[in-house]
């Protein structure tokens, strides 16, 4: 049985809809950098291992980096979901897990990268918003883009609007480009997303050509 670990900061969202995706695989661990996360208690209360590495307590990122990276790798992990994990991870700590490294970023990258994009987004006037699945490599949010979705924006939207929209794409999004991974069908080739079989490509889900 494959192995995932799934990193986060608050709510959790996005970890419950990997968790009740009956993935082909074991979540071996949750772990946060904050003590006071939503989400931890979900994942304590469906029997996984929690942690908290709290940034806080180190001197610099690499030597939380290295805790955090040590933790990881304690369970052995075939995949590593970052959901809404908002701590920026040296370099270190992406080569080592390269590949292995998945992010949901809330907007169409390259399109607002960082933080509060769906306020970028507002202010640029886009038509068009959503979100990307993305391996994770030391440039943020620049890493090969997996798959993406796509949301228009309405007349009215605010912030909280556009952003419950994007967030239902991503509950759809990740825990399809999870199993793609833990299947052994998708992988990071010469710095590009490369996916193998058929996948069937409706609506406004895009994802990478088949082999
Ligand atoms: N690390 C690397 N090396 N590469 C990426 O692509 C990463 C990453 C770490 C996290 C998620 C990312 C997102 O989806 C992610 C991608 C946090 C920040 C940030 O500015 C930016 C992007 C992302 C996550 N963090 C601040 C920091 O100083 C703290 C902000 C806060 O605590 O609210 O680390 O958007
Ligand atoms: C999600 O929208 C995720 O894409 C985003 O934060 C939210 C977390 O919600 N991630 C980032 O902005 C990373 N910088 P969740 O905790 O309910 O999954």
């Amino acid at each position: 049985m494959k192995r995932y670990v799934i990193l986060i900061s608050g709510r959790g969202s996005n970890m419950e809809s990997l968790l009740d995706a009956g993935l082909p695989g074991a979540c071996a661990a949750v772990i946060s950098n904050r003590a006071d996360a939503a989400g931890l208690a979900f994942a304590a209360s469906r029997g996984i291992v929690t942690h908290v590495i709290d940034h806080r307590g180190f001197a610099s990122r690499e030597d939380f980096d290295s805790a955090l990276a040590a933790e990881v790798g304690r369970h052995a992990p075939d995949l590593i979901l970052l959901a809404g994990f908002m701590r920026i991870l040296t370099d270190g700590f992406v080569r080592r897990f390269e590949g292995r490294l998945l992010n949901i970023h809330p907007s169409l990258l390259p399109a607002f990268p960082g933080i509060k994009t769906h306020a970028q987004a507002l202010a640029a006037g886009v038509r068009l918003h959503g979100c990307s699945v993305h391996f994770v490599t030391p440039a943020l949010d620049g890493g090969p883009i997996i798959a993406q979705a796509a949301v228009p924006v309405q007349a009215g939207d605010d912030e909280a609007s556009l952003g419950r929209r994007v967030l239902a794409e991503e509950h759809r999004l990740y825990p399809r480009v999870a199993r793609w991974l833990l299947e052994g069908r998708l992988h990071l080739v010469a710095g590009r997303a490369q996916l193998v079989g058929e996948i069937a490509v409706g609506g406004a889900l895009h994802v990478p050509q088949t082999e």
